[in-house]
């Protein structure tokens, strides 16, 4: 909130010495101005998205004022009613959890304030509270992940594969359908047994504390396969694993989603068998959206990114296999 005042105030101050109310510095009269809400700092993922928009509101000139809400839901609903207050040109946010944005949202519709969700969903039954989605198809994420691991268990002829899953965040996207999609990959498929699920929330300090816990609770003799919602848990799963003598990759397989520097390095290194992309560079496709909203263009619902997985079944040499 301080930084929306401060914000408010730098653009009150610019109106009344330069006669051009409501823009912030650096932005023309007539740009945009974007409310961004991000949900937080979780992990090098969540970073480099707040960068990537940061970044592409420059690039198009148009003004953003970003609010950070450090994982709090109610964080994010102060950020869209001062954005709302400030009749802010777009709202762009990024939801923590899909349920409970219904009220907020349709204070941002009367107002006249289009809604642009990025990287995570909502759940409601108002179709017309946002007006577009930008963000990964987070259903076929966890299908690479499911696919993969049969690919692996039939390359190493595998009878019997326990999985351990570390979640995100409950009630969020990315958790929910992570898991859906690898759940459904794997169906049917007797090869295969989730023993636990534990939540991790999306941290790497927590990824830590799941994967002691799940070694205390099922041993290492316990576990084949550990599916991680993103590399940051996992790079903290790696940490426990590597302290307690059991080597990440050939021991246990790992399987991870999001694809930063460290965990690509990591699977070329060999402790880490599959990552699963997911691009946290969306800025551009969402400026590209405000742009058209102003130009009174019709905008697509939903914008996925091309993604894939870098696997060890794969050619690592490949200069593309690199992260972020
Ligand atoms: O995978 C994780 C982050 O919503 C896709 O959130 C995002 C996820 C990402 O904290 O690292």
């Amino acid at each position: 909130m301080r930084r929306i005042a401060a914000a408010l105030l730098a653009v009150i101050m610019l109106g009344l010495l330069g006669g051009c109310a409501g823009k912030p510095a650096g932005t023309d009269r007539h740009a945009m101005v974007v409310g961004f809400s991000q949900l937080g700092a979780e992990s090098s993922w969540r970073i480099a998205n707040t960068r990537s928009v940061e970044e592409a509101a420059k690039r198009y000139g148009f003004g953003l004022m970003t609010e950070n809400a450090n994982q709090k839901q109610e964080k994010q609903i102060d950020a869209i009613r001062s954005f709302i207050a400030y009749r802010v040109d777009v709202i762009v946010y990024s939801p923590i959890v899909e349920t409970g944005w219904d009220n907020v949202l349709s204070e941002a519709r009367q107002a006249g304030i289009p809604v642009i969700l990025v990287d995570r969903m909502i759940e409601t039954e108002d179709e017309g509270l946002y007006t577009a989605y930008v963000g990964a198809d987070f259903y076929a994420e966890g299908v690479r992940a499911g696919e993969y691991l049969i690919r692996k268990a039939d390359a190493e002829g595998l009878k019997r594969v326990r999985i351990a899953e570390i979640s995100g965040t409950p009630d969020s996207t990315p958790m929910r359908d992570r898991q859906r999609g690898f759940l459904d990959a794997i169906a049917g498929d007797e090869r295969f047994e989730v023993i636990d699920s534990i939540s991790g929330d999306f941290l790497r300090s927590k990824g830590e504390e799941c994967m002691a816990a799940l070694l205390k609770k099922h041993g290492s003799e316990g576990i084949d396969a550990v599916y991680s919602h993103n590399d940051s848990m996992t790079l903290g799963a790696l940490d426990v694993l590597e302290r307690e003598g059991i080597a990440p990759g050939r021991d246990i397989i790992v399987m991870t989603v999001d694809g930063e520097k460290e965990a690509v390095d990591a699977l070329k290194a060999g402790k880490i068998n599959c990552v699963v992309q997911c691009t946290p560079d969306l800025g551009d496709e969402v400026m590209k959206l405000v742009q058209d909203l102003k130009a009174g263009k019709d905008v697509p619902r939903v914008t996925h990114p091309e993604e894939g997985a870098f696997t060890d079944l794969d050619d690592l040499s490949d200069a593309r296999v690199e992260g972020f």
